[in-house]
């Protein structure tokens, strides 16, 4: 199918959309983006500012609106749907906007590509597949069992079970990904990196869950934004690939990394109560995506990756100071 002129990108105020957009204007300079997002607590138009106006364009809206996918759908060769509601402990405070946006939502997208026969990437997660335990050499595959254990998790499942039931069912051209934690600028600070890098730099401690021995499997967020232009462009219609970067690290190690390299004492956090449900380990094999894409992680030094990181909140406070106060109230009421 080859590369398109103009992609309709879901989310891309949010996190990942809009490095993915970044991304694309970066390295794909003769493609055209129209973002397409509500501005939830998680979108900020800033994360796409000052991007050139012949290339990128932002409609606010809901992916849940038929009539303004109607509208901008037809006029777009691809559309990559990031926009999602991500955050696992707000699933659990509240589960009914999670429906919505990431099973509804992804129906009407297929809707609207069907309706229009446009070519759809949907970007998931690896928490489809449940969770692994620490001692287990097992990773998984694209055959792994969906196996969702919390309400964000189920939802995503549901959305991708939707699309392979399009691309059968109706012929849609479409393909889905399922990536293990991102990490690197413009992330929200209700997530685990962010928010200790932020704590810190707020006078305020770093908040340690459970045994802090999960594991998370971490690759930086531009090495997503490859794999999913190679999925787009290159992957076979109605597949799915697990995207990943053998980044496998448990929680205090990451804090632990953190610590040390904002010079704060390796004991300098709190330890507070247990995620109900938390997956213990998530570790991807990403072997399809190689051999058949040949697809190469860019960034496979942590330690670098995460002091950019680090670099990059202490010089954009004004980038996420305003969220900052709302999200550690929302987790205090919670206990975390
Ligand atoms: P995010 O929460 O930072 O951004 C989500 C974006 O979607 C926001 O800009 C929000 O305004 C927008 N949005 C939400 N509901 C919408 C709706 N109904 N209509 C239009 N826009 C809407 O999320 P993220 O971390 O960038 O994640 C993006 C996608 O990647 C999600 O589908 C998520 O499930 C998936 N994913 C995330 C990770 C991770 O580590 N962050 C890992 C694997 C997969
Ligand atoms: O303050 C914290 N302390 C802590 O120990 C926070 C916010 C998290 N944690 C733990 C919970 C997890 O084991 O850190 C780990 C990572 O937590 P999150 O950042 O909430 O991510 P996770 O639950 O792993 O889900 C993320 O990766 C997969 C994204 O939020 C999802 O959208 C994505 O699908």
């Amino acid at each position: 199918h080859g590369e398109f002129a103009h992609i309709l990108v879901t989310g891309g105020c949010g996190f990942m959309g809009s490095n993915f957009v970044r991304w694309v204007v970066r390295e794909r300079p003769g493609v055209r983006v129209t973002v397409l997002d509500k501005l939830t607590y998680a979108g900020n138009p800033a994360n796409i500012a000052g991007l050139p106006e012949d290339q990128v364009e932002l409609v606010v809206g809901d992916i849940c609106d038929e009539a303004l996918l109607g509208a901008v759908v037809p006029g777009c060769d691809a559309v990559v749907n990031f926009a999602a509601e991500t955050d696992v402990d707000r699933s659990i405070a509240e589960p009914g906007p999670f429906l919505r946006a990431n099973v509804e939502g992804v129906m009407r997208l297929l809707e609207a590509c069907r309706a229009h026969d446009v070519r759809l990437h949907h970007v998931s997660t690896d928490e489809v597949y449940g969770d692994l335990a620490l001692d287990d050499p097992a990773r998984f595959t694209e055959e792994s069992p969906c196996r969702p254990s919390s309400p964000y998790s189920s939802t995503k499942a549901a959305g991708d079970m939707l699309v392979r039931a399009w691309v059968r069912t109706y012929g849609v051209r479409a393909t889905v990904s399922n990536c293990s934690n991102n990490y690197g600028p413009y992330q929200h600070v209700e997530k685990f990196i962010p928010r200790q890098i932020t704590n810190i730099l707020c006078g305020e401690r770093p908040k340690l869950y459970g045994d802090g021995l999960n594991v998370r499997d971490w690759i930086h967020v531009d090495d997503h934004s490859s794999a999913v232009w190679e999925v787009l462009t290159r992957g076979r219609i109605g597949e799915t690939y697990l995207i990943g970067a053998d980044g496998e690290r448990s929680n205090i190690d990451v804090l632990r990394a953190i610590l040390e390299a904002m010079g704060r004492d390796a004991d300098d956090f709190d330890w507070v109560r247990d995620r109900p449900g938390h997956d213990r380990r998530y570790a991807i094999d990403a072997s399809r995506l190689r051999r058949e894409l040949g697809w190469e992680p860019k960034h496979a030094d942590f330690a670098q990756g995460l002091r950019e990181t680090i670099r990059w909140y202490e010089e954009h406070r004004a980038w996420w100071e305003p969220a900052k106060r709302a999200t550690e109230e929302k987790y205090r009421e919670m206990g975390m």
